[in-house]
């Protein structure tokens, strides 16, 4: 089954997902809203049915999103808690990830068990995924919203509220409460029927985007005055060294949407952030107002993405790659900008 930007058939879906009985949910590592939410509202959704299922994430779920964490029904994998069960599950169900490689330990254990695994994201993916039923719409503003799709396949009940905070919280992180250009007729309809289900708009927003920790806006305030600028002011860049997090005491939790911020200024069309993972390695973010693409950007140094939200991660100290990464950036927006006239 390769649904790769064709019409979904989620009767089709439904056909596998109903013949599983013991199914293992999972997302990528540091999981963010899009992949908790869908595996939450996914989840209660199966819990109903009575399936034998479980959310099993390689990362910890990060503070904000914990209110999605009901009746702790998301775990962190721990090899002794969770070997037999996974060994024993009918399929795997991976949200999110674009490349599955980004489920870390979890994929190596879904190949060696030989689980049949089933892939639901709007990510662009490599061609040799690896996955058994490949579902994809990169059209598709939030996987929230294919999760959405498929319910309204599979269920006969309408959605209960538990399934809708996590279909919420999917959509609306993924367009940035409902801001971005991603965000379509279909997102606003989801958020309609979220509402009527009693879905605690506010508060959800509230525990996301006015949540933020002192060290976060301690480093937040080193990285904007970091910020350059070149090419007019339409591209912007920052970094973000190692020494000013353990100064702060920061994690990388505390760094969500940095470059969200970077692309807000005025006539900044794309934003970059470079991140000092550890002394070999750093990690980017690039953002894009819209009129330049940046997958392509990050594909460049070994990353992917969405067109307007992509990352990488870079195999080079960060004081020999800055230099390189910012220069690469800016040559590319350059080549973007000479076929858009
Ligand atoms: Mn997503």
């Amino acid at each position: 089954m390769n649904y790769n930007n064709s019409d979904i058939d989620w009767g089709k879906v439904n056909e596998v997902i109903s013949l599983a009985n013991r199914i293992f949910l999972t997302t990528h590592e540091n999981p963010d809203g899009d992949g908790l939410g869908s595996e939450v509202a996914l989840f209660h959704h199966l819990d109903e049915l009575g399936k034998d299922i479980k959310i099993i994430n390689y990362s910890q779920t990060p503070l904000m999103l914990d209110f999605l964490n009901v009746n702790n029904c998301i775990e962190t994998f721990e090899e002794s808690n969770h070997l037999e069960w996974i060994k024993g599950a009918d399929l795997a169900i991976v949200f999110d990830v674009g490349d599955f490689r980004r489920t870390r330990d979890i994929k190596s254990l879904i190949d060696n068990f030989s689980i049949p695994v089933m892939n639901i994201d709007h990510h662009p993916h490599p061609d040799d995924h690896g996955f058994t039923y490949n579902i994809v719409d990169t059209k598709s503003a939030a996987t929230g919203c294919m999760v959405r799709s498929y319910l309204k396949e599979a269920r006969d009940k309408p959605l209960t509220r538990e399934i809708c905070d996590g279909i919420y919280t999917a959509v609306m992180t993924d367009t940035g409460c409902f801001r971005y250009s991603n965000t379509d007729t279909y997102c606003h309809s989801i958020a309609i029927e979220c509402l009527e289900k009693g879905v605690n708009t506010n508060l959800i927003y509230q525990k996301i985007y006015e949540n933020s920790s002192k060290k976060r806006v301690s480093v937040l305030g080193e990285m904007i005055s970091n910020i350059g600028y070149d090419l007019e002011g339409k591209f912007a860049w920052s970094v973000v060294m190692n020494s000013t997090m353990q100064k702060h005491n920061a994690t990388k939790n505390d760094l969500e949407g940095f470059a969200d911020f970077i692309r807000s200024i005025q006539g900044v069309e794309v934003a970059l952030v470079i991140y000092e993972a550890d002394l070999n390695s750093c990690r980017i973010n690039l953002r894009s107002k819209g009129r330049f693409t940046v997958n392509n950007i990050a594909k460049s140094f070994g990353g992917g993405g969405h067109a307007f939200a992509s990352g990488a991660v870079v195999n080079e100290p960060l004081n020999d790659a800055k230099k390189m990464i910012i220069n690469n950036t800016k040559d590319m927006i350059l080549d973007q900008m000479r076929t858009l006239q």
